[in-house]
C-alpha cells in the first residue's frame, strides 16, 4: 500500500454539490482511483472509523456529522500518495489551508471539512480495508 492513500468526500461537500469538482481536482493532480464507493455511514460505523478520536471533545459532533448524509469513499494511487494527498487537501481547518487546496476551496469549517486523507501508509491500508475488500481495490 506504499503508493496508496484513502479518502472520503464528506457529507458537507456531498450536500454542497462539490463531489464532481473534488474528484476532478484529485485526478488532475495525478492520482488514479483504484476503488470508489458511494455509501452512508451509521453513527456507530463513523465512531469505529474515528475511534482514535473517541476521547476528544468533538467526537460526538464528528460521528453525528459523518453519518448525516452520503459520502464517497475512495482508494487513490500515486507515487508518495499519503503525503502528496495531504498537501492537496490542505490543513484540517480550512481557514488555515493554503489557497487552491481542496479544503480551502470546498470545506465549510474545521468540523465539516469536505474531505478525509489518511495520515500514514499504515492507516491508509487500515482505512481502505474498512470500506473495500482486496478484490475491490484494482491495480
Ligand atoms: P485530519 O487528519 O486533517 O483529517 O484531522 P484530524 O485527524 O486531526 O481530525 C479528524 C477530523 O476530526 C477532522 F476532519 C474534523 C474533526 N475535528 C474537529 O471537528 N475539530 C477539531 O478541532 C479537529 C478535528
Amino acid at each position: 500500500m506504499t503508493n496508496r492513500t484513502f479518502t472520503m468526500i464528506k457529507p458537507d461537500a456531498m450536500q454542497d454539490g462539490h463531489a464532481g469538482a473534488i474528484l476532478d481536482q484529485i485526478t488532475k493532480a495525478g492520482f488514479s482511483i483504484v476503488a470508489l464507493k458511494l455509501t452512508r455511514l451509521s453513527e456507530e460505523k463513523a465512531g469505529e472509523f474515528y475511534a482514535v478520536h473517541k476521547e476528544r471533545p468533538f467526537f460526538g459532533e464528528l460521528t453525528e456529522f459523518m453519518s448525516s448524509g452520503k459520502i464517497i469513499a475512495a482508494v487513490l494511487e500515486k507515487e508518495n500518495a499519503v503525503a502528496d494527498f495531504r498537501k492537496l487537501i490542505g490543513a484540517t481547518n480550512p481557514a488555515n489551508a493554503d489557497e487552491g487546496t481542496i479544503r480551502k476551496r470546498f470545506a465549510r469549517s474545521v468540523g465539516e471539512n469536505a474531505v478525509h486523507g489518511s495520515d500514514s501508509d499504515e492507516n491508509a491500508a487500515i482505512e481502505a480495508s474498512f470500506f473495500f475488500s482486496a478484490l475491490e481495490q484494482f491495480a
